[in-house]
């Protein structure tokens, strides 16, 4: 993998990723395809929209379809038929959330299948020959992700594990062609945080993820991380903050110097008729679109926006239309894009904070 940062604009950075299947520019944001999809669009409405990087899930694909499959396919890449990036995130957040159902211990992670309650384990080796072998252009090493609230002392200790874990996920690796990143945790503490940047910083990996972060905090907690940590991290290797977010939070990170982004925000919104446009947010749902003619964003240009009106997406939506997940879901994705696009544009010509301002109050003049 290759990473080059082309321009600066304060602490933004505008720059190149270049992986196995292709290049990416950054920051960008990657549309989640947990089970090899992006839920409600095919890969062509993907492509067509900018994308040529989407995230996807160890976890989900070892219980289903599982590695034979995916070996006998040819990799993750042909199974899917998808020929830009892959990134998988490890599980171990995933895991995580099943609570009761999995068991933590210095080798890994032992879990119940969420599916058929069979047991399971994922030691950091397994992740990486897991996501060498899928041949995804970036795996995730399987950290344990800290959860809001935690005390000092457990955050301390799975930030230690977690940085253990990091380095036996790069001793288990046997070729370049999947790119490593290491994940920070240390939940809301700083010199837990800063220790684990001193830690992972100096180690061999390609890419650096901030975890544990919109995992309940207060939104001034995770701005304030984001804003310690992402300065601290290499200059030279791409910065992922995982599970982000709101295109408010996006745009307070990419100020920070952060890269890359993922959140299921976009697609599960739009499922429940929750649409974002240059003027805010709006949900589709409302009475008072039902003889609202005029398209979800009028700055906006695609699909949905070129072809639909407000009262046809608000009736399919109350009619339980698949088309609604759909459109609504091309708009949403197609308003990511683009505001990524805008991101980088401004980075370059050296107008983000600008840009920052204007989006911002353009969104909350209108809420
Ligand atoms: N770790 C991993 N994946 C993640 C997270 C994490 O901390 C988060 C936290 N927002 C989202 N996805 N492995
Ligand atoms: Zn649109």
């Amino acid at each position: 993998m290759e990473f080059k940062v082309l321009a600066k604009d304060g602490s933004a950075r505008y720059g190149l990723l270049k992986g196995t299947h292709g290049v990416t520019e950054t920051p960008c944001f990657m549309p989640v395809g947990t089970l090899g999809a992006v839920k409600s669009v095919t890969w062509r409405d993907v492509k067509e929209m900018g994308y040529s990087l989407v995230l996807s899930n160890v976890y989900h694909l070892y219980l289903r379809p599982g590695l034979d499959i995916l070996r006998e396919a040819g990799g993750l890449h042909k199974f899917v038929n998808w020929d830009g990036l892959i990134l998988t995130d490890s599980g171990g957040f995933q895991v995580f959330s099943l609570g009761k159902l999995m068991k933590i211990t210095e080798d890994g992670i032992e879990f119940r299948s969420h599916i058929d309650g069979s047991k399971h384990f994922f030691s950091p080796e397994f992740v990486v020959k897991f996501e060498e072998e899928i041949g995804v252009d970036i795996g995730m090493v399987l950290d344990e992700c800290t959860p809001y609230p935690a005390t000092y002392e457990y955050a301390k200790h799975s930030m230690e594990r977690t940085v253990r874990w990091a380095l036996r996920s790069l001793r288990a690796r046997t070729t370049d062609k999947t790119a490593i990143f290491a994940i920070v945790q240390g939940g809301v503490y700083e010199d837990l945080r800063l220790k684990c940047v001193e830690l992972l910083s100096p180690l061999n990996f390609d890419g650096f993820a901030i975890g544990g972060l919109s995992v309940g905090e207060p939104k001034k907690d995770m701005y304030r991380i984001t804003r310690l940590v992402a300065p601290q991290l290499p200059e030279d290797k791409p910065r992922y903050l995982m599970g982000v977010g709101k295109p408010e939070d996006i745009l307070e990170a990419v100020s920070c110097g952060v890269d890359m982004f993922d959140c299921v925000i976009p697609t599960r919104n739009a499922r429940n008729g929750t649409l974002f446009t240059s003027q805010g947010k709006i949900n589709i749902k409302a009475a008072k679109y039902k003889n609202d003619f005029s398209p979800v964003d009028p700055e906006c240009d695609c699909y949905t926006c070129r072809n639909f009106s407000r009262a046809y997406l608000r009736h399919l939506y109350v009619s339980g239309e698949i088309n609604a997940a759909i459109l609504n879901t091309i708009h949403n994705l197609h308003f990511y894009a683009r505001l990524m696009e805008k991101i980088r544009e401004s980075i370059k010509s050296g107008t983000f904070e600008e840009f920052k301002r204007a989006f911002m109050e353009k969104i909350s003049s209108s809420q």
